[in-house]
């Protein structure tokens, strides 16, 4: 034993994850904790896939639907998309196996904002949750759950399961105890009252989750390391997209629309470019910078050590073994300027939109007036899904989308004539960079945009295609205010299709 577990009732609960897999039964509902790399079940859920494995060996079925913060690790969406063991998955997927099983047609996925899960959950969209099954790192003397390294939606699975299943992580480093802040005040319409979130570094709830003890089934305890998160080191073309970002914040300072020290909070996606940008901060002079955003990663570590940020707030830790490392060492510190929240808070509009986040998001492709496909290659084919970009970039104070101008080796603008899917409107798009510059689109009509993102945002390689395109629209008797030639309009799409290239 641990010594994780202090409270006596939880502790007569203790049992295997191969026992408690026996309360999950053929078409539960199942919602387990987990937010990317952060907070996956480690035990119940390999069991779980050994179970279904096994079932299927007897000629039965056995599938769940499952609902989850976000991604999880690869190998838990691995091991139960292998054994064709999810009917269901919702909201948010990022692995190999999961993506080519839904494009398939063989698994439904349910793609949704992140800040909307909970409510969803809660409004019954869903049905009922069977099962929840939630890491956490600890139970404290009067039954309380002390968060792990995520916390998703891990407070709203507590509360509406009908089973629980803990898993306590000794891993997990018990000095986290107290960096969350988990809010109980959300309700459902006509009962809704506002959040008292005013500035990132408010604590507005408790730092534990609460659970009814009669519905914790089954306690198992585990000691297993959360993904690690890889580090890509930052390359030119993401140098080059954090530079013109960078030049950007010093524009609106100049501007007077932001604070010079502190900017206003800053929400950045993870991979690449993210890292890029969050990693020229501290070369640009800031002091006292606040993010409010979904995940921590490395480079955010960084930057609250040094002071170039005061506070982070967030609802999942992403961070590499070096990172474990660093907040382990230094957990007195890092409690104080780090805040973990349920995913309806940190994503939540409402938030959002008074703290005045400036939203820095991935994107696929964006079409010349705007609209933004994060989520479907071609139009068609799932890639990860919108996740948290929604919430951020339609109610954030400056909506930015990131990407490099092409992919897969330049066969790929990512500025094309028209978006074959759109997660992200032209109303909710305000800024769009890639290496070769920054479309800054506030406060112009469609076509004027139009010139600007193929100017500044596009390979130089397609800008006279999107020229071409965009003049032969216009020229169209009766063009309209947002001119296309509609038999014409996906024809990048197409020819890549066709050929291999949209060249
Ligand atoms: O494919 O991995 O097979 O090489 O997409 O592309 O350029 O590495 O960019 O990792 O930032 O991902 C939109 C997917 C971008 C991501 C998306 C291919 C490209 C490559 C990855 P390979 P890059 P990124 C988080 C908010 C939605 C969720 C979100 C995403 C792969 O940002 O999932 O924003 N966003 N959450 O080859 C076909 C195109 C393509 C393309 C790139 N136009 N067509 N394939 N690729 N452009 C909020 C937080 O706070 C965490």
């Amino acid at each position: 034993a641990s010594g994780r577990i202090r409270s006596a009732a939880f502790a007569t609960k203790v049992m295997s994850a191969e026992e408690a897999v026996g309360f999950i039964h053929p078409a539960d509902t199942v919602a387990i904790s987990g937010f990317g790399g952060a907070g996956t079940p480690k035990a119940v859920v390999p069991a779980l896939a050994e179970r279904i494995r096994e079932t299927r060996a007897t000629g039965s079925n056995f599938t769940i639907n499952l609902l989850t913060g976000a991604s999880v690790t690869s190998q838990t969406e691995k091991l139960l998309t292998e054994v064709d063991g999810i009917a269901l998955r919702m909201p948010y997927q990022a692995e190999s196996t999961a993506r080519k099983k839904i494009n398939d047609g063989r698994m439904d996925y349910v793609d949704i904002h992140l800040s909307h899960v909970a409510q969803q959950v809660w409004e019954g969209y869903y049905g009922k949750v069977d099962v929840a099954v939630v890491e956490i790192a600890g139970i404290t003397e009067d039954g309380e759950l002390i968060p792990s390294s995520s916390i998703g939606n891990n407070k709203t699975w507590l509360d509406v399961a009908d089973k629980v299943i803990l898993e306590v992580n000794s891993w997990v480093p018990a000095e986290m105890e107290g960096m969350h802040d988990v809010y109980y005040g959300t309700a459902l319409p006509p009962n809704r009252t506002p959040i008292q979130l005013t500035r990132v570094e408010d604590r507005i709830g408790q730092p534990t989750f609460r659970v009814d003890p009669a519905k914790v089934i089954a306690v198992v305890e585990t000691h297993g390391r959360d993904g690690a998160n890889p580090l890509t080191p930052s390359d030119g073309v993401s140098q080059a997209i954090a530079g013109h970002v960078l030049d950007f914040f010093a524009h609106e300072v100049r501007a007077g629309r932001l604070p010079a020290d502190s900017l206003l909070p800053l929400q950045a996606g993870i991979g690449n470019v993210a890292n890029a940008v969050l990693g020229g901060l501290d070369r640009g002079g800031y002091k006292g910078l606040t993010c409010y955003s979904e995940v921590i990663q490395d480079s955010m570590l960084r930057l609250v050590k040094d002071g170039t940020v005061a506070h982070a707030s967030a609802t999942a830790l992403a961070l590499s073994e070096e990172g474990i490392e660093e907040l382990t060492a230094n957990i007195d510190f890092y409690r104080e300027h780090i805040i973990l929240r349920p995913q309806e808070i940190s994503n939540h509009p409402e938030i959002v939109r008074r703290l005045g986040v400036i939203a820095m998001n991935g994107m696929l492709e964006a079409d010349i007036y705007g609209n933004v496909n994060s989520t479907h290659v071609m139009g068609t084919k799932i890639m990860n899904g919108i996740g948290g970009s929604g919430d951020f970039a339609r109610n954030g104070y400056v909506s930015m989308f990131l990407s490099p101008s092409t992919a897969r080796g330049g066969t790929i603008s990512a500025i094309v004539p028209m978006v074959p899917h759109v997660d992200h409107t032209e109303h909710d798009t305000q800024v769009i960079v890639t290496e070769h510059g920054l479309a800054d689109l506030r406060g112009l009509s469609p076509r004027r945009r139009a010139h600007l993102i193929i100017e500044n945002c596009a390979h130089p390689e397609y800008r006279p295609m999107l020229h071409d395109y965009f003049k032969r629209a216009e020229a169209q008797p009766g063009a309209g205010q947002t001119p296309h030639l509609l038999g014409e309009a996906f024809g990048f799409h197409q020819r890549y299709l066709e050929t291999g290239s949209m060249r």
